[in-house]
């Protein structure tokens, strides 16, 4: 878990003059290779330090400038979620931290590791280096800065002296790196950061290292192992197995090996093949009834309860990191056995327990039912995608497909939501990710930003909603994007309206006024910009496709453009009805 600096100085070179330079030198010796920061008069001594760096050399994390502190946010989850390193943002005190929740929220409900930090207004009124010295200062305070934040990071503090610098920083890491990982978050008052250092230089590498994940317990793995070893109709239920991409191949083995089935239930990070044979869908509501046994594995909403309930004798086993997922206030899945520990691991310790006691035979018939299942979803995907090849508005199983043929193999593919995950093939870890369970709306386009960041090699495409685009502050992305040349595949599926907000409402009110009405309040988006030219703005190229046999074509060179002149490009994608929230 241990985060090193990828530059080789073991050793800070100099001693810089304020804390600020001696906090930024201190986080690329640990490995923060990225500051994504949206700035404030806060940031004046850190911008002071940035400049001395870079005259004296000093390794510091490189800056990325975001002009909107949600995008800040999602970028650097977006390049967490690929690299697994810790980035760090910094925006400006009160006001910032307050922009930056809802794409926290996002990140720490899919323990996406960030130091997270912003200003503090300056405490003292006047005397010291850094004190107030403009008219906001006043207003800007708060009683509890981090209080507003603190229901939803790991541990918050406020940094009081230089003296405390290397303590404060390494527990923060080592907190947001320990797992279940998540975001922290640090407050910098201006005169604390301004003031010069007068301690020595911290050690490298940190003393400090995160602690080192649960191991499964035997006892409870030898209850889960017994209860899987007689059931007929077991079935696994995944959203985040695969975040820890040896997860990938642990499970496949794992599903192969005692023929289990694998639906994967709103998936953030894949965690199996999608041409495995056990490979059964994304959809638990057809299966969760029919088994015997389910065994949960990183899923903190395995099903919806009001949709389908698990067979009256069936037994639960969960699993994960926090099986429990205790950062929830209400989650009642039952739950017969509840495992705490890695996917591999507990993976390894099912295996070892099932080796010997399992029945051929009984593995042999879940194999021959899970051939015959998976065989019928096939089809109907196929069939699904047949069915919207000519339609116009475009049918999302159709675009869905089109983006899945025309995609490099090692393209990473961000899903904010709109994108059917089952018309696409993937075949290897960390290529796709969807949005957060929390999701806070304007994820995707940043964490596209960030993706390409940590894998500057691989093509990245990002598929959101109209309604998703538009949350994403798409100036404020189109600018980065050129501005940090990021050049990334933005598909707008766009259907004028916010399809999830009507779903729900029909879902209610099946028959009500809403429903029967032509215009029903909050749903539809009628004369929306024309979202190609905002790309077109920014430099990038930009396509409305209306036509669904013009798709293809327009894929192929808005790819080659991103590829060979390395210009973002966004196609606005006009569509029918979607639905997968
Ligand atoms: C920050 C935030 N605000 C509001 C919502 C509520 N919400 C959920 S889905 C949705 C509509 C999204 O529209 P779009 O991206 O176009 O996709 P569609 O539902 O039309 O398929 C809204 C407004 C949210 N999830 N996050």
């Amino acid at each position: 878990m241990e985060q090193r600096s990828r530059r080789s100085s073991r050793t800070m070179r100099k001693q810089p003059g304020s804390v600020a330079g001696a906090y930024l030198a201190l986080l690329a010796d640990r490995g923060v290779d990225y500051l994504f920061g949206n700035a404030g008069t806060d940031f004046a001594p850190l911008i002071e330090a940035y400049a001395e760096a870079a005259q004296t050399g000093t390794a510091v994390p490189r800056p990325i400038v975001a002009t909107h502190e949600n995008l800040a946010v999602a970028m650097a989850h977006g390049y967490g979620m690929v690299s697994r390193r810790i980035p760090a943002v910094m925006v400006h005190v009160s006001v910032g931290t307050a922009n930056m929740i809802c794409a926290a929220l996002n990140a720490a409900r899919e323990n996406v590791a960030i130091l997270l930090t912003a200003g503090r207004s300056p405490l003292t009124e006047k005397g010291l280096p850094g004190s107030r010295d403009g008219y906001i200062h006043w207003a800007q305070e708060m009683y509890d800065q981090g209080g507003m934040i603190r229901e939803i990071v790991k541990w918050d503090y406020e940094l009081r002296n230089g003296e405390q610098l290397t303590t404060v920083v390494d527990r923060a890491l080592a907190i947001a790196a320990t797992e279940p990982r998540g975001p922290v978050y640090l407050a910098l008052p201006r005169e604390v950061i301004a003031a010069p250092v007068s301690h020595p230089q911290p050690l490298s590498p940190s003393r400090l290292r995160a602690a080192s994940p649960p191991a499964p317990d035997a006892a409870a793995i030898e209850a889960a192992a017994a209860l899987l070893a007689k059931a007929n109709q077991p079935l696994i239920v995944t959203s985040n197995g695969g975040r820890h991409a040896a997860a990938f191949g642990a499970l496949a083995e794992f599903a192969e090996r005692f023929a289990i089935p694998v639906v994967q239930h709103r998936p953030r990070y894949l965690s199996l093949p999608s041409s495995h044979s056990m490979n059964l869908g994304f959809d638990p509501a057809r299966l969760v009834p029919k088994a015997d046994l389910i065994l949960v594995i990183e899923s903190d909403v395995p099903w919806l309860p009001s949709l389908v309930t698990p067979a009256g004798g069936c037994k639960v086993v969960q699993c994960g990191l926090d099986p429990l997922f205790t950062r929830y206030p209400i989650r009642g899945f039952p739950c017969d056995v509840a495992i705490a520990g890695s996917v591999v691991a507990t993976l390894a310790a099912l295996t070892a327990a099932l080796a010997d006691g399992i029945d051929a035979d009984l593995v042999a018939r879940r194999r021959s039912r899970v051939r015959d299942e998976r065989a019928a979803l096939t089809g109907e995907w196929q069939a699904a995608r047949d069915a919207g090849a000519h339609k116009s508005p475009l049918d999302p199983a159709w675009v869905s497909h089109c983006i899945d043929r025309s995609k490099d193999p090692r393209a990473i593919v961000i899903n904010e939501y709109t994108l059917f995950v089952e018309q696409c093939g993937f075949e290897h870890p960390d290529l796709y990710f969807g949005s957060s369970s929390a999701s806070g709306l304007g994820w995707g386009a940043g964490a596209a930003l960030g993706a390409k960041l940590a894998r500057p090699d691989s093509p990245v495409v990002a598929v959101v909603g109209d309604g998703a685009y538009l949350f994403s502050n798409p100036a404020a992305v189109h600018y980065a994007s050129a501005l940090h040349d990021l050049p990334v595949l933005f598909v707008v599926m766009n259907n004028a309206k916010w399809g999830a907000v009507e779903r729900s409402t029909r879902a209610m009110y099946p028959a009500g006024r809403a429903a029967l009405s032509n215009a029903p309040m909050f749903i539809e988006l009628s004369r929306l910009p024309a979202f190609e030219r905002i790309c077109e703005a920014a430099g990038g190229h930009g396509e409305r496709v209306e036509d669904p046999a013009a798709l293809p074509g327009a894929l192929a060179r808005a790819m080659s453009i991103v590829k060979n002149e390395r210009r973002q490009a966004l196609l606005n994608v006009i569509c029918g009805p979607g639905g997968t929230a």
